[in-house]
């Protein structure tokens, strides 16, 4: 078996499952995943799809607002059936406002999560950034939803797939109060997510292992194993604290943290 570090796939391979992936969240259509046809590739390869991805959303236009983690709680885990955490990046105009009106016709089969997001004020960088480094960088952290959309059929993935499809990115919606992060205790924030009304999740940041910095230590030692660092200024998702909600038009969606507000959001 290839080593998941190592990449499989030829640059043509690579091109044309970039267009496949791109067609599909253009197009709002599911494909299926992509070890399907190329049963051959690695995680290597799905971070090869990735960022051919984001160099062709930036040369048309595309400005990135940061990154994301994702698959860094159990419930998480067991519920996309996946064991290592996997990041993607955020592009400024998935971005949506904290009380907005989120259209769905050009989503596939939307799901809604709760996350800590940490904004940056100096550049991080890797292999061994720990979370007291990801702290004394952030300018300030606030509640966020992130909206995610696997383009595969089902919500089924494997890693090299997830990866290249951006690791579901779809929308992101920061909350609007900032915090210091010696504001509070950032590994014990209740988060209680209500869809129209009734409550549909709940937990704890513990579950973003142990800390949602540690999270984005782990982020930044993963931008470093493909030779990127974190920008000052960079807006980053930590990942889920409970499993994702599946959304769809007419939805209201109210997530809750303890100590650090409130974010509503209403699919369309
Ligand atoms: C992958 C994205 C996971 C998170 O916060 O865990 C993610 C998926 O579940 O489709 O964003
Ligand atoms: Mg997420």
């Amino acid at each position: 078996m290839t080593p998941a570090s190592t990449p499989a796939l030829t640059p043509d391979e690579i091109n044309q499952l970039r267009d496949r992936v791109l067609a599909a969240q253009k197009g709002a259509y599911a494909i299926p995943k992509l070890t399907d046809d190329f049963p051959a590739m690695t995680i290597a390869d799905g971070y090869a799809v990735q960022n051919a991805l984001r160099r062709r959303l930036c040369a048309e236009g595309g400005r990135q607002a940061g990154w994301k983690i994702g698959l860094t709680s159990k419930a998480k885990m067991l519920q996309m059936g996946v064991s290592v955490p996997s990041i993607g990046f955020l592009m400024e105009d998935t971005a949506r406002a904290a009380g907005s009106t989120v259209t769905t016709h050009d989503l596939v089969h939307p799901r809604v999560e709760c996350e800590i997001a940490f904004f940056t004020k100096t550049e991080l960088h890797g292999p061994d950034c720990t979370a007291e480094q990801v702290l004394a960088a952030t300018d300030y952290v606030v509640p966020a939803l992130e909206i995610i959309d696997s383009r595969f059929s089902g919500f089924k993935f494997d890693l090299p797939s997830v990866i290249a499809d951006n690791g579901s990115s779809a929308r992101f919606v920061p909350g609007s109060t900032r915090h210091a992060v010696n504001a509070f205790d950032l590994s014990a924030i209740h988060v209680a997510l209500e869809k129209n009304g009734a409550p549909v999740a709940a937990g704890v940041s513990d579950a973003v292992l142990g800390n949602p910095a540690i999270a984005i230590a782990m982020l930044v030692n993963l931008l470093a194993e493909q030779g990127e660092t974190l920008p000052a200024q960079s807006f980053v998702m930590s990942g889920a604290i409970t499993e994702a909600i599946p959304v769809k038009p007419g939805d209201n969606i109210r997530a809750t943290f303890d100590g650090m507000g409130e974010i509503a959001v209403q699919f369309s």
